[in-house]
C-alpha cells in the first residue's frame, strides 16, 4: 500500500503532493513501482496535526482518487464518513480508518475496511500513552471492532495495530515483536511504520547520536520493519518508499 498523501502537513511528505498534477504524477509511480493499493489522504493524523474540514479534505482527495481508481485499487485513508462515502462513489474500493468506526459506512457501501488501533485523538496521543498490556489490549480492541464489522456485513476487514498512534517507542517495539498475536486471529494484517518517528529514534540510540535520524534517513530502519511484518505474517505494509518494500516483499515471500 503506497501513501499518497494530498496536504500540506504531512510528517514526511506534506506538501509535495498538494496538488491534483503532483498528487496523479505520485500515484502512477507508486503503480509503476509495484503498489497494490495507492492509499489517498487528505487529513494529517500525524500528532497534533491541525483538523481539516470536510469541504477541504474533499477538495483536496475526490479528483486524485478518481483520477488513480481506474488503474490501481484506491483506499481512502480519513475518518469522515462523507469523504469515504465520496471518495467510494469516485472509485475506491477500501475505507482507511485510523479511528476505527467506519465498518457501517463500508457495510453500507459494500466496500472494504481498515480497522486501526489507536488510544486517544492525534491531538493528544503521544502525550502519556499507558497500557497495562499493549499487545493483549490493542489485539482485543482489533478483534472486537472486526467482529462487529463483519456482523455489520463487512466482508474485507483488516488489522492494524496503529504503529505510533498513541504508543511509545516500547509500546511499537512489543507490537511488532508479537505481531503473530494479530496474525493468528485469522484476519489479515496491515502494518505502517514506514519513516516513523520511533525508527528515527531506535537508530539514534544505536548510533549515538544527539538527534533522532531525521524522515529522509529512515528508509532502511523502514525497509527492515517491513521485512520482520511480513516475516511475522503481515499482508501487507503501508509504506512512502514503494519500490524498495516491493522489492523487500518479493525476497521475503520467496
Ligand atoms: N499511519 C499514518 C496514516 N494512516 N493508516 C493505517 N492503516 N496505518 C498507519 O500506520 C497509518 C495510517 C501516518 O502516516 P502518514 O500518512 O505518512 O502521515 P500523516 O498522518 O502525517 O499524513
Amino acid at each position: 500500500m503506497g501513501v499518497l498523501n494530498v496536504t500540506p502537513d504531512s510528517f514526511s511528505d506534506g506538501g509535495r503532493y498538494a496538488d491534483l498534477e503532483s498528487a496523479v504524477a505520485r500515484g502512477r509511480e507508486m503503480i509503476a513501482e509495484g503498489a497494490d493499493i495507492v492509499d489517498v489522504g487528505g487529513e494529517s493524523s500525524r500528532p497534533g496535526a491541525r483538523l481539516v474540514d470536510e469541504a477541504e479534505e474533499l477538495r483536496r482527495v475526490l479528483g486524485v482518487v478518481e483520477a488513480l481508481a481506474g488503474d490501481v485499487r484506491v483506499s481512502i485513508d480519513t475518518v469522515k464518513p462523507a469523504v469515504a462515502r465520496a471518495a467510494v462513489a469516485a472509485g475506491a474500493t477500501l475505507v482507511n480508518d485510523v479511528s476505527a468506526s467506519l465498518w457501517p459506512v463500508a457495510a453500507e457501501l459494500g466496500v472494504g475496511w481498515v480497522a486501526m488501533h489507536m488510544q486517544g485523538t492525534p491531538a493528544t496521543m503521544q502525550q502519556a500513552p499507558t497500557y497495562g498490556d499493549v499487545v493483549e489490549e490493542v489485539a482485543a480492541f482489533l478483534a472486537e471492532r472486526a467482529a462487529q464489522a463483519e456482523a455489520a456485513g463487512v466482508s474485507e476487514v483488516w488489522i492494524d495495530p496503529g504503529i505510533g498512534f498513541g504508543k511509545t517507542s516500547a509500546h511499537n517495539l512489543s507490537l511488532l515483536r508479537h505481531l503473530d498475536r494479530l496474525v493468528e486471529s485469522g484476519r489479515p494484517v496491515l502494518v505502517g511504520t514506514s519513516r516513523k518517528w520511533f525508527l528515527g529514534e531506535l537508530l539514534t540510540a544505536s548510533d549515538g547520536a544527539a538527534e533522532p535520524v531525521p524522515v529522509e534517513d529512515r528508509l532502511e530502519g523502514s525497509v527492515a520493519s517491513a521485512v520482520w511484518s511480513f516475516a511475522l505474517g503481515a499482508r501487507m505494509v503501508r509504506v512512502h518508499d514503494v519500490l524498495a518494500a516491493v522489492q523487500a516483499a518479493k525476497v521475503v515471500a520467496a
